[in-house]
Parts: C-alpha cells; sequence; structure tokens
C-alpha cells in the first residue's frame, strides 16, 4: 500500500515577496522554552523557574497585552530593573511583534521624555512615580492580568525583518536616535555568539549585567535563550556580593564591563583560583579593556578574558576568539558572516546580517550611517598584520563611564541651562575603576557653589553622568575660529 503524504498547506505564488527568516527569534528560543520545558532555565531571586514557565508567563502575558489593545508593529517601552517580568515582557513582545524600548533604569524624567515623544509607544510599564506624557502601565497589574489568561501562543506571523527592539544611544534632545534591530539582527548574533564562544545546555550563566542594554539583551538574554543553559539573573552587579554569588552558584560563563572586571580584581587569590576552576568564559565588552587589567586578572584567576567589540546599531561585530589567540588590548577579528574595513580616516565599517535596520523615524540620519552599504561606525581602529583590531578613539566626543556612554553635550547644555553658567565643557578623565567619569569647567556670570551645580545634575540627569569635579575657570579656551578646544582642559 502507498502512504500519501497529503499536503495541508495551500500553496500560492507571491512573485517579489521575501521570505526573510521565517524562524523568527520566537522559533529560536523555542529550542528552550518548548524543547527543554521541563528544564529549570533561571534563578531569579533565589526562585528557580522551569523553561515551559517562562513559555507560559510569556503566552499568558501576550494575551493580556493584546487585550490592552498592542497589536504588531507597537511600540512598548519598559523602564525596569533586572526581573523576571521584564523577561516576560520581553518575551510576550517577541512573540506579538510588538517592538520592546527598553529605557535605561538610572535615567531620570527629562532623560526619559525625548525616548517617550520619538518612540510613541502605547504605554510605558514601570513601577516608578513618573510625570510623563504616555499612559503608566504597573508590573503587577499586568501580571495579574496575565496570570488568569489562557497559556496560549499568539498566532503572530512574524518574519526576520520585523523589528524586535529599538535601543536609543542615549536620552539627549536631538542627538539620541533609536537603533532599530529586527529579529534577524538578534538572531545573527545569538547564532554567532552560540557558536563562537561555545555556549551551550551545559553552561551555568551568570548574568550581572543590564536588560535595558545591547550587551545584557542581545547577548545575554538571547545567548540562554538560544542555548538552553541554565541562567541565574540579578537585579544588578553589586561588588561586595558578588564573590558569595560565584562561589554558591558557581558558573561556567561571564559577560562583564571593564568595570566589573577591575571590581573581581579585589577577590582574594584563594576565592579567585576556585572561581577559575568551574569557570569556562569570561567575556568583555561595552568599553575599553585595560591590558593591565587583562593581566592582573589572568594572574589571579587563571583565565585570559574574552574581549569583543559591540555597539546598539550592530550588536557584536568583532571578536577574540575562543581558541586562539585572545590578545590583551584588541577585540580580535571579524565574526562569522560580518565583513569590517577602515575607511580613509581609519574610521571601522560594517557590513553583515547584525547591521541594525535604521535609526527610528530618521531617514536622514540613516542615510549619513552608511557609505555604499557599509555601517560607519565612529569608532577608529588599527589592524595587525595578523588581522587582530584595536580600537584607538572615536570621531565623536564620547565619554564611556562604567560601560555606559554619556555624551558630553547633553551634560553641557544641562549646565547651561542654569543662569549663572556662561559656558560649560565636559571632558573625561581616566578613572581606575570606570575607565572614564566625567569632570565639567564652568564659566561664571555670578557666584555659585559648585555643590549647587553638583545637586542639580544628581536630581535630573542619570548618576554615572553626574560630572564628579565641577572646576570654575574664567572662559574656555578656543581657537582663534571660537571653537572650544577640549584638548588644552586638565583632566588629571
Ligand atoms: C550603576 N549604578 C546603578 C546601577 N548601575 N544603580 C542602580 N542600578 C544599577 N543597575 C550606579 C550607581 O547609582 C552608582 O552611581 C554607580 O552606578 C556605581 O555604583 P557601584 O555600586 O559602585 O557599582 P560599580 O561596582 O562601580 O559597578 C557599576 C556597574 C555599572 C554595575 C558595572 O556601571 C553597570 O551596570 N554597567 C553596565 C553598563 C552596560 O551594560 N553597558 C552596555 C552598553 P554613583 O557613583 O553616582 O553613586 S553598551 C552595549 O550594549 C554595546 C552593544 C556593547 O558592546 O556591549
Amino acid at each position: 500500500m502507498t502512504r500519501r503524504i497529503r499536503n495541508t498547506g495551500k500553496s500560492s505564488i507571491a512573485r517579489g515577496r521575501v521570505y526573510s527568516g521565517r524562524l523568527n527569534l520566537s522559533d529560536l528560543f523555542d529550542s528552550s522554552l518548548v524543547g527543554r520545558r521541563r528544564q529549570v532555565g533561571l534563578e531569579f531571586n533565589g526562585r528557580e523557574y522551569t523553561f515551559g514557565e517562562i513559555d507560559a508567563r510569556a503566552n499568558r502575558l501576550a494575551n493580556a497585552l493584546t487585550g490592552r489593545g498592542l497589536n504588531l508593529g507597537d511600540r512598548l517601552c519598559v523602564y525596569l530593573a533586572n526581573s523576571v517580568e521584564m523577561i516576560d515582557l520581553y518575551l510576550a513582545c517577541v512573540k506579538l511583534g510588538v517592538i520592546f524600548v527598553p529605557i535605561n533604569i538610572l535615567y531620570r524624567e527629562r532623560e526619559m521624555a525625548h525616548i517617550l515623544t520619538d518612540a510613541e509607544p502605547v504605554a510605558l510599564v514601570t513601577d516608578a512615580d513618573l510625570a510623563v506624557s504616555v499612559p503608566i502601565w504597573r508590573p503587577a497589574e499586568l501580571s495579574a492580568e496575565a496570570a488568569v489568561m489562557p497559556n496560549v501562543r499568539p498566532r503572530v506571523q512574524l518574519d526576520g525583518d520585523t523589528p524586535a527592539g529599538i535601543i536609543y544611544t542615549s536620552g539627549t534632545t536631538g542627538t539620541s536616535k533609536g537603533a532599530v534591530l529586527t529579529h534577524n539582527n538578534f538572531a545573527a548574533n545569538a547564532v554567532n555568539l552560540l557558536a563562537c564562544w561555545e555556549i551551550r545546555e551545559a553552561d551555568r550563566f551568570l548574568l550581572v549585567l543590564p536588560l535595558f542594554h545591547v550587551h545584557g539583551l542581545g547577548n545575554g538574554l538571547h545567548c540562554w535563550l538560544a542555548s538552553g543553559c541554565r541562567m541565574r539573573l540579578l537585579a544588578r552587579f553589586e561588588h561586595q556580593t558578588a564573590a558569595d554569588v560565584f562561589l554558591e552558584f558557581q558558573p561556567t560563563l561571564f559577560f562583564g564591563v571593564p568595570t566589573v572586571y577591575v571590581r573581581l580584581l579585589a577577590f582574594s587569590a584563594a576565592v579567585a583560583r576556585e572561581i577559575g576552576g568551574f569557570m569556562r568564559l569570561f567575556v568583555s565588552g561595552s568599553a575599553p579593556l585595560p591590558a593591565q587589567v587583562f593581566d592582573e586578572f589572568e594572574t589571579l584567576f587563571g583565565h585570559r578574558i574574552l574581549e569583543r567589540y559591540g555597539m546598539s546599531e550592530t550588536i557584536m561585530n568583532i571578536s577574540n576568539p575562543y581558541w586562539g589567540e585572545r590578545r590583551a588590548g584588541t577585540v580580535g577579528f571579524p565574526l562569522p558572516g560580518i565583513s569590517a574595513k577602515l575607511s580613509e580616516t581609519g574610521e571601522v565599517c560594517l557590513k553583515g546580517p547584525n547591521i541594525f535596520a535604521g535609526y527610528w523615524r530618521r531617514p536622514e540620519a540613516t542615510r549619513d550611517a552608511f557609505a555604499d552599504g557599509w555601517f560607519r561606525t565612529g569608532d577608529l581602529a588599527t589592524v595587525s598584520e595578523d588581522g587582530y583590531f584595536t580600537l584607538c578613539g572615536r570621531k565623536s566626543d564620547l565619554i564611556i563611564s562604567g560601560g555606559f556612554n554619556i555624551y558630553p553635550r547633553e551634560i553641557e547644555e544641562f549646565l547651561q541651562e542654569h543662569p549663572a553658567v556662561t559656558e560649560a565643557a565636559v571632558v573625561a578623565r581616566p578613572d581606575k575603576m570606570r575607565g572614564e567619569v566625567p569632570v565639567a569647567y564652568v564659566a561664571l556670570s555670578e557666584a555659585v557653589e559648585t555643590a549647587v551645580l553638583e545637586t542639580l545634575c544628581r536630581e535630573k540627569l542619570a548618576s554615572f553622568k553626574v560630572p564628579r569635579e565641577f572646576i570654575v575657570v574664567e572662559k574656555l579656551p578656543r581657537n582663534a575660529m571660537g571653537k572650544l578646544q577640549k584638548n588644552l582642559l586638565g583632566t588629571t
């Protein structure tokens, strides 16, 4: 007897239609959420969650969000610390094709205002008391609504070009742009990191980085879900308790910014050795890792940190090898599928499936960011004979403190709003712990205590942007054309 295979799908010819990455992020995560549903996938705040529970929570929440009117392509802003609720929201958005817009939890209202106007979200999910222009949804209310919803997967057809998230480059008015990252961008990144850093189900992953940035979200959360390993998530990194967490959880995999690694150098030699014994891979990024930290870390923990290079617009681009030499001070080679070249001026230009779709509602800025199809990163680099990239500066004025980007112009404009401040210049001061910290030079028209300026900054700006020192000068150094010469301002 011949067995007949019935083709149940209706076929049609849709010429010109692009079928892009129909195995979208949701499908990629299903290897864990469905495939390993009885396994414990997550530990948070002393509770364990199986992948099946995480999937069910996200399905129920997705149904609750649909009930509140969210649809494919809508934006949802999220201003939350790392938590299970934040993961629920992200996965629900992924399932619905709703665009997830995380906001740095350290931002103040002033810094969020531009993002809320620009992204035009349906709502902002937060438990903070904020006076903002969009509806606020409380996580506790959403969870209560979700709890009575069915655990049924939303039926939304998505392809790989669907935007999954918008990551804002900063909160500044005018200059802050939302980088639109698609399902394909995130998927290409996760698949690359799994392959290149050998991330497996057997890993135990300690995630301490904030989920509102690409490092914690695109690398952290995605590598966890795509690999099906067990992840312990912390609300935040706390150096005082970090040694205990390492010893208790015994991770094999850890992602950090250089500030975190500087903190880990304070562990005793015995503790560091023990941690080094069960750890498999330490990865560093978001800011340059000083070669001295790399060396000291190796001496103490017996591991060479793997440094890599990424951006919000591109997720990961260039990485030191897992096998092979991890060279201090360099970021290694372009990841598979990614091409990198240096422009005439030494700027890193990139092509690949990881490159974002463009800036949200900014066609001009998007056009400017590309040259002949290559994304211009704004980062300057050199390449060694054997192909290792070394970053050596930025085209624009940027300070990186503890892995957070600071645009000096934003702080300068803020300071100049004070009636007594006639001029302000913010520059980077090297800092052993944070890499760099901002320092402000101000010219005043009338006497004002610098403590007053500091308090103002503390009230209105994210803590990492508050200048660590205010230096009063008569006037700022300018050249004959009147252009500010920041290089003449001492920072030590
Ligand atoms: C920092 N602070 C926080 C938090 N993080 N406060 C509350 N919650 C947080 N999650 C503030 C504190 O208010 C304090 O400000 C200052 O940071 C330092 O706090 P401390 O306890 O001394 O922390 P630390 O040991 O110095 O460590 C800081 C940190 C933080 C935890 C490493 O800098 C951090 O989370 N960095 C990660 C940033 C990140 O994920 N960047 C990725 C973006 P004050 O001193 O004023 O009181 S770049 C990216 O995504 C690209 C793609 C890439 O390549 O990765």
